[in-house]
């Protein structure tokens, strides 16, 4: 053992596994002398910190996560042969809750939807269910959403967000008009993740053992019931602690208050598609419970906390297209499109083999032809790297219909889907605001709107009044009546002068 005159640290090293001397004092020439080139731990300390951050998602950038599992505990087998939804099935998975429109460092409770992503480590593969807090969206066709977004982001001149803007948008846009009624109600502000429901939103399909396919649409129910914030406390609340709803979730699991949320299903029989009263892949339109009841599957729960944030969260990769047998798309353009970008995404922000990384990687054996690209974690030693080979190395190679497929012809158009005869932009939005919302709930929206038009110009402050009054009449009148008088006095949207403080 020689007698090293410097000491062998044991406290930390480099990354390459080094023991390094000091994480305090730089290497100089003397003590108060200049800084050498050759200070490798210097000089890799600053160049890992100037690469720590990915790209943030974009939208869906705020947000947080845990992990559970989803326990089957009714048979649905009539209807599905996925592993994944088989009676008695536990299937651990993870979950994160996001907001939209916001940045890595916005406020938790800002007026938004809330994403809500799924993703099962099944026995067949990931299956992930990407969803949102509402059961529905703004628009149908995916040309669309990136306007969208970016109607809900930051001006290109000033960078700030602006609500003419996000008006504007929506009012040009009617068939928005049922997503932002919930977006303006009560829904808009959830108190916590664990107080709302989640949906899969779009139309999905089962396939059961025999074939025979379905439409379905997912619901889980929150078990700790809906409650929302008023306008007042969520301002004051984004004021407070602008991780509100992330210190929640992670602080609950921590004291074993495991949220859990029921899954539920809506089920249309294959068939009924063609002659529903409006187009079921509509993506701004729910299916009647009264048509379609829903039917229990079973309950996720929610109960061990990532254990590094930014390796399990930040880096985590949802996508619609994970579709394992048994389940598939529908003709809905906003899924078929969401298939595309989300791995799109994911590959940019994360890298060419993100779903190499633990929180992405399946329970079960990757047997892929995708070999090399930038973090290869994974090797296939001499195994061969193309098909077919005379190796023995296995490959698909099935042929004709697929599974959870549907009949589709016609000229090749750009086109927005045809309004069927019960079908308009509106119908929903009005059910929403006049039936089911309560007088209590009709007010607190006629106050928030009023809130959010209150930096609105024209002429985009005419069209979002009459867009109010195409919902309902009389609401539409009140929030006339209440812009036109400047009846709103309390904090502004994002958008006005949030203290009234005269510049
Ligand atoms: Fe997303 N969406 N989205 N979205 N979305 C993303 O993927 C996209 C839509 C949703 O916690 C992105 O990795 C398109 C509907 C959630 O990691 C991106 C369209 C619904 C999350 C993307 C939609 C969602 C995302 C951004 C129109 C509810 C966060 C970063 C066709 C049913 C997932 C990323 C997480 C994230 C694309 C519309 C939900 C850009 C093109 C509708 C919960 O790929």
């Amino acid at each position: 053992m020689t007698n090293r005159k410097t000491p062998r640290s044991t406290g930390s090293t480099t990354q390459a596994g080094i023991p390094a001397v000091s994480d305090r004092n730089s290497l100089t020439v003397g003590q108060d002398g200049p800084i050498v080139l050759h200070d490798h731990h210097l000089i890799e300390t600053m160049q890992h910190f100037n690469r720590m951050n990915v790209p943030e998602r974009r939208p869906h950038a705020k947000g947080a996560g845990a992990f559970g599992k989803l326990t089957i505990t009714e048979d649905v087998s009539n209807y599905t042969s996925a592993a994944v939804f088989q009676p008695g099935t536990e299937t651990e998975m993870l979950a994160r809750f996001s907001t939209v429109a916001g940045e890595l460092a916005s406020p938790d409770t800002w007026r938004d939807l809330r994403g809500f992503a799924l993703k099962f480590y099944t026995s067949e593969g990931n299956f992930d269910l990407v969803g949102n807090h509402t059961p529905i969206f703004f628009v149908r066709d995916p040309m669309k959403f990136q306007h969208f977004i970016r109607s809900q982001k930051r001006l290109p001149d000033s960078g700030l967000r602006d609500n003419t803007m996000q008006w504007d948008f929506w009012t040009q846009n009617p068939e928005s008009a049922h997503q932002v009624a919930y977006l303006m109600g009560q829904r808009g502000l959830p108190r916590t993740w664990r107080n709302m429901n989640g949906y899969g939103s779009h139309t999905y399909m089962w396939v059961n053992a025999q074939g025979e396919k379905f439409w379905v649409k997912y619901h889980f129910l929150t078990n700790q019931g809906m409650e929302f914030f008023t306008n007042d406390e969520a301002e004051r609340m984004a004021g407070v602690d602008a991780d509100y709803h992330r210190r929640d979730l992670f602080e609950s699991i921590e004291r074993g208050d495991y949220p859990s949320w029921d899954l539920w299903v809506q089920i249309m029989p294959f068939d009924d598609a063609k002659t529903y009263r409006f187009n079921p892949f509509d993506l701004t339109k729910i299916w009647s419970k009264k048509d379609y009841p829903r039917i229990k599957v079973g309950t996720m729960e929610l109960h061990r906390n990532p254990e590094n944030f930014f390796a399990q969260i930040e880096q985590a990769a949802f996508s619609p297209g994970n579709m394992v047998p048994g389940v598939g798309m529908s003709p809905d353009k906003m899924l078929l499109a969401r298939n595309f970008s989300y791995a799109d995404a994911q590959r940019y922000r994360i890298g060419t083999n993100f779903q190499q990384l633990p929180v992405n990687r399946p329970i079960v054996d990757v047997h892929s032809y995708n070999f090399d690209g930038n973090m290869r974690y994974e090797h296939t030693g001499a195994r061969s790297t193309y098909v077919p080979n005379s190796f023995g190395d296995s490959w698909s190679d099935e042929e004709g219909t697929i599974e959870n497929s549907w009949v589709s012809d016609g000229e090749l158009v750009r086109q927005a889907y045809t309004l069927r005869d019960d079908d308009d932009d509106f119908g929903q939005a009005h059910t929403l605001v006049r039936e089911v919302m309560d007088d209590a709930q009709r007010d607190e929206l006629v106050e928030t709107v009023v809130g959010s038009l209150a930096t609105v110009v024209e002429p985009v402050l005419s069209n979002a009044i009459q867009y109010w009054k195409n919902i309902d009449e009389d609401v539409g009148a009140r929030i006339e009546q209440d812009v036109r008088a400047g009846a709103w006095d309390g904090e502004q949207q994002p958008g006005g002068d949030p203290l009234d403080l005269k510049r």
